[in-house]
């Protein structure tokens, strides 16, 4: 087995990488980034100090982006064309806004407290779900090539928000239907994030 990934079980962009290497061989090295030993672990593999991490043999790959990209080079999948470029963008400024708030929560951070830069993180989830929703109404589950690294991203961060209690999709239906939808896709019971 040449490919480890470096991650956690609850983390979205490890989820997502987790669901892509679905027919790979890998194991999976769960850190904890919040002890001590896991954070000085991660600081040592990733200047960036972020999950999630691949090690092919020698190789060090950083970021999940650029991991399905060296991914799709080595394993001949199709490059993403431009608008699917902005959608995984979309996708990812939802997750990288929503784990930053969660984070900060946890820190112990008031979120309602008014703050204009805060206000501006929340605002931008919805923004970005709304401009999702007519690109989500096209996928169909029953059509294999609609479970891909996009609808993998879209599905981890939606299911990760809703886990973590950071937004609520009842004004979203057709984004709680995708999340029904794709539940039996492959991959999907297997990442699931424990409760
Ligand atoms: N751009 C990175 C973001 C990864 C990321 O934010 N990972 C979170 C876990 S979900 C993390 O490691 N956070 C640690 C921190 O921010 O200190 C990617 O796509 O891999």
């Amino acid at each position: 087995m040449n490919y480890t990934l470096i991650g956690s079980l609850t983390s979205p962009y490890v989820r997502k990488i987790r669901l892509v290497m679905h027919d790979l061989d890998f194991q999976l090295e769960v850190v904890n980034y919040l002890e001590e030993t896991g954070n000085d672990y991660l600081k040592s593999v990733n200047p960036v100090n972020k999950l999630p991490v691949l090690m092919d043999g020698e190789k060090v790959i950083l970021d999940s982006r650029i991991i399905y990209y060296y991914l799709a080079q080595k394993n001949n999948w199709a490059p993403l064309t431009l608008d699917e470029e902005n959608i995984l963008s979309a996708i990812d400024g939802a997750m990288d806004t929503s784990i930053s708030l969660f984070s900060l929560k946890r820190g112990g951070l008031d979120l309602a407290s008014g703050n204009s830069y805060i206000q501006r993180q929340i605002e931008r989830v919805p923004n970005i779900l709304n401009f999702l929703t007519p690109w989500v109404k096209t996928l169909d589950e029953k059509n294999p090539k609609h479970w891909n690294f996009l609808t993998m991203s879209l599905y981890s961060y939606l299911y990760w928000v809703e886990f973590r209690g950071m937004y609520n999709l009842q004004d979203h239906p057709v984004l709680k239907e995708f999340l029904q939808k794709f539940k039996d896709a492959p991959g999907v019971l297997e990442t699931t994030i424990p409760a």
